[in-house]
């Protein structure tokens, strides 16, 4: 019966309700299934559901209204209950059990009020009546909707272009393994054992289709074999489909030119801002960028990333908007300043001008929780809170983990999902860690992370 708790034994409605938390809102994110048209659902619609506080063997009905909502998942009360909470229940409203109010009357599902209250009203119907009239419900097409929004374009057997993890400077051809609510486990080609695996949203900036890195002149990691005739006709369907779309950008006038510095979110260590220097221009308005301090010498570990990245930040970014930059690894003149550094480095500041400066109106506030992707192991979905917000920029942090996990992620990034999502998608949900698991708070601190791509 307790569909709510995940496979994990967490339960999302329980945690929210002991702590008085509050949960994303689904239309913060556009990315996930109905993020694009939520609408009105708020508290005070009410659906019908199953009724399962009676006594009768055949499947019965009846009304609830939501209470509290967090994300997908709804904490709904039945009809009748005024203000007693005792029998409230949370629903993913996206599943299939739920329905907008008619659908019993439509359907000729029998609508029957449950027996703790039973006894309050002689006649049901009146009640109802009164009750329903000018509350919203859901739309008669939400169940269609979801089912549709819960298609994905990427199949078994695509290839596409992802980001190396072993090399970030470069980029590999991968195979789509798995699909799982618009997430790619994509498998390198010609890995050893189909265990070399790398997890991405399809709207991850990490993907591409087949062709990309030769066009903007990225490095790639070339196959040994040439491609084969069935190949090529795979390569042909992966390109019809579109990935992130990026902004077209003027790159004739002032532009990026190698050298320039700037600060940039550490691939690496996502919960660092770093000084960081624009190492090779590419086409189309991407940009190859190395952190100050740790690179290697053969360039294996600069990063791609658009000139119109949320990732990618003008000198003094970090100073402004009181966040602790990282200063280049062996860099003794502390506390850094750009100034002094830009002088002793001979370079210059890329031009303010040039950084994506939007902010959109996301609707994230300090405290939310949400299920957020572990980027240093990006298999994992986790319970997370947004703890600061600068700008269009989220700091997550993972629930029960030391804060040097936390990431800094932009507020349309593809890898948070609301309260519900695992729940809705199949996948397994990263519960908070807690004193009692394998990596309680006090080892984590001591371990050193290690990134997976
Ligand atoms: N192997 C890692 C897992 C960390 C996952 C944290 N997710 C927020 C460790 O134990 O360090």
């Amino acid at each position: 019966q307790n569909q709510a708790k995940s496979k994990s034994g967490f339960d999302w409605g329980q945690y929210i309700c002991s702590n008085n938390l509050v949960g994303a809102p689904v239309s913060c994110f556009k990315h996930v299934p109905m993020g694009m048209c939520w609408g009105d659902i708020a508290e005070g619609v009410r659906v019908e559901v199953l009724n399962s506080d009676t006594n009768l063997s055949t499947k019965v009905y009846w009304v609830a209204g939501i209470v509290k909502l967090a994300g997908f998942k709804a904490l709904l009360r039945y009809e009748g209950f005024d203000n007693d909470s005792s029998k409230d229940f949370w629903r993913n409203l996206c599943i299939p059990e739920i329905h907008p109010v008619g659908w019993c009357a439509s359907s000729g599902k029998p609508l029957v009020p449950p027996k703790s209250i039973h006894h309050k009203y002689s006649n049901w119907k009146a009640f109802l009546v009164k009750r329903l009239t000018g509350a919203k419900t859901l739309p008669p097409d939400f169940a269609t909707k979801v089912q549709e929004n819960m298609q994905y374009p990427f199949k078994k057997l695509m290839r596409v272009e992802v980001v190396d993890k072993t090399h970030l400077c470069r980029t590999r051809v991968a195979l789509v393994e798995q699909v799982f609510g618009g997430r790619l486990r994509l498998v390198y080609e010609e890995s050893q054992d189909g265990t070399d695996d790398f997890w991405c949203h399809m709207y991850s900036p990490l993907i591409h289709s087949i062709g990309w890195s030769r066009s903007i002149g990225h490095r790639f990691k070339r196959s040994g074999q040439c491609g084969s005739l069935i190949d090529l006709f795979k390569i042909g369907s992966t390109k019809k489909l579109h990935l992130m779309k990026v902004k077209d950008v003027d790159q004739s006038g002032d532009w990026f030119k190698d050298g320039m510095k700037l600060e940039a979110i550490d691939p690496l260590n996502l919960s660092a801002i770093c000084v960081a220097t624009v190492r090779k221009v590419l086409a189309d308005g991407y940009l190859m960028i190395g952190i100050d301090g740790s690179e290697a010498a053969d360039g294996s570990d600069w990063f791609c990333y658009h000139s119109a990245s949320p990732s990618i930040f003008p000198v003094g970014f970090c100073e402004i908007n009181s966040i602790e930059l990282t200063p280049p690894r062996g860099y003794t003149k502390l506390p850094f300043k750009w100034f002094d550094y830009l002088r002793e480095m001979g370079s210059i500041a890329a031009p303010v001008k040039l950084f994506n400066k939007e902010v959109p109106n996301h609707g994230f506030r300090v405290g939310m929780k949400l299920e957020a992707v572990d980027l240093m192991e990006p298999r994992l979905v986790c319970v997370a809170t947004v703890t600061r917000i600068v700008h269009r920029l989220l700091r997550i942090h993972f629930d029960g983990w030391e804060d040097e996990y936390d990431q800094w992620v932009d507020c349309e990034s593809a890898d948070l999902y609301p309260v519900g999502w695992c729940q809705l998608t199949g996948y397994q949900l990263q519960p908070p860690a807690t004193q009692s698991e394998e990596a309680p708070l006090n080892v984590s601190k001591q371990k050193k992370k290690t990134a997976q791509y």
